[in-house]
């Protein structure tokens, strides 16, 4: 299969991460690609191509209006406002405010529209995540071309952008971009399958309405794992969409025997949706040697997930998502990509 990759990834370079009370290099680093091409180079899995230009409006079919001139015109309100640092906000429309307007000035926007500040927003940041979903949506039009499967090899990652939230290390949600797209050139119904360690919050927040796209994620529990505030067993979608979302939460320590139990059982109710085609959130964190995750596949483990997502028949794209061991992450995301050819 190819695989869609920009150098455009570089212009979000964040010197800042807010991790255990310090501000440290982030996790989510521009390696993390140069790994994953030198595999997929070395094993020789495909060409790799450049993405199209789409402009904002598939962006706009996703995400909030003011949400996404919020991100654009981020980095340069923030350095008007005379701040020295990379930009990082201190409060928020909690549980016990809830005036829910987005302010004026600079500092109220980024807590308004901030779900987590671990992830400092930096010069390039816009530019790099609109690249990303241009890499996305070009793996879209290859499936929509008559490609049985692409590599859409983003960074930043998506999964937890929702309509109006960035956080996570996510700012546009690649995934639910290019599933919509795909609705939109005529795919009637969709799947998306999340199996980054973290929950898709975002990916579930934007379809969770919705009948026409079904979201299945497996994930690090919430009483347990970020994002926290989602991700349970019990959200099962809403009104229309009741039935077209399933989570499975799972505890510390999980190996693959009760991970790909949860596979099997999500691409069984997958398949029972029997969507057109399906679009896979590739986390890779949850390998056993992920610095800031906790379930313990192993690199050939991942070889099996992608054999298993394989024999789903279906055509799909695969989007890139989380994954911080940088040694292996070439590893085991290819595996996952060869895994499905061999299928
Ligand atoms: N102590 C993705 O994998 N903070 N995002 C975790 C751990 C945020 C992960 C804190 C993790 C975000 C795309
Ligand atoms: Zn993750």
């Amino acid at each position: 299969m190819d695989t869609v990759y920009t150098e455009r990834h570089r212009l979000r370079n964040a010197r800042t991460e807010l991790a255990g009370g310090e501000l440290v290099r982030p996790f989510e680093c521009p390696e993390r690609m140069d790994r994953i091409l030198a595999r997929l180079r070395s094993r020789q899995l495909g060409d790799i191509i450049e993405p199209r230009e789409y402009g904002l409006a598939p962006v706009l079919r996703v995400h909030d209006a003011d949400f996404v001139s919020f991100l654009r015109d981020c980095w340069r309100d923030w350095c008007a406002a005379g701040h020295r640092g990379e930009a990082i906000p201190t409060t928020w429309p909690s549980r016990c405010m809830n005036r829910l307007v987005p302010p004026r000035d600079i500092e109220g926007r980024m807590g308004y529209y901030c779900l987590a500040n671990e992830t400092s927003i930096s010069e390039g940041t816009w530019e790099a995540a609109l690249a990303s979903v241009s890499v996305a949506l070009t793996g879209a039009d290859l499936l929509h071309e008559g490609a049985r499967a692409a590599f859409a090899l983003c960074r930043p990652p998506g999964h937890h952008a929702a309509t109006d939230m960035y956080g996570g290390y996510c700012f546009l949600n690649n995934a639910a971009i290019s599933a919509q797209a795909l609705r939109d050139s005529g795919a009637a119904r969709l799947a998306l399958l999340d199996i980054d360690f973290h929950h898709g919050n975002g990916t579930q927040q934007i379809f969770y309405p919705r009948e026409d796209v079904f979201f299945a994620s497996i994930h690090g529990d919430p009483m347990d794992a970020f994002p926290h505030f989602l991700g349970g067993a019990d959200e099962s979608g809403q009104g229309a969409g009741e039935g077209a979302n399933i989570n499975y939460p799972l505890p510390p320590g999980t190996g693959y025997t009760v991970w790909s139990d949860a596979l099997s059982d999500a691409l069984a109710r997958i398949r029972s949706f029997s969507p057109e085609a399906l679009v896979v959130s590739l986390g890779v964190d949850a390998y056993k040697a992920d610095p800031i995750s906790f379930f313990r596949l192993e690199c050939e483990d991942y070889l099996r997930v992608g054999e298993t997502i394989g024999a789903m028949r279906l055509p799909t794209l695969f989007v890139m998502e989380g994954g911080y061991a940088i040694d292996e992450i070439g590893v085991n995301a290819v595996n996952v990509l060869e895994g499905f050819e061999t299928a």
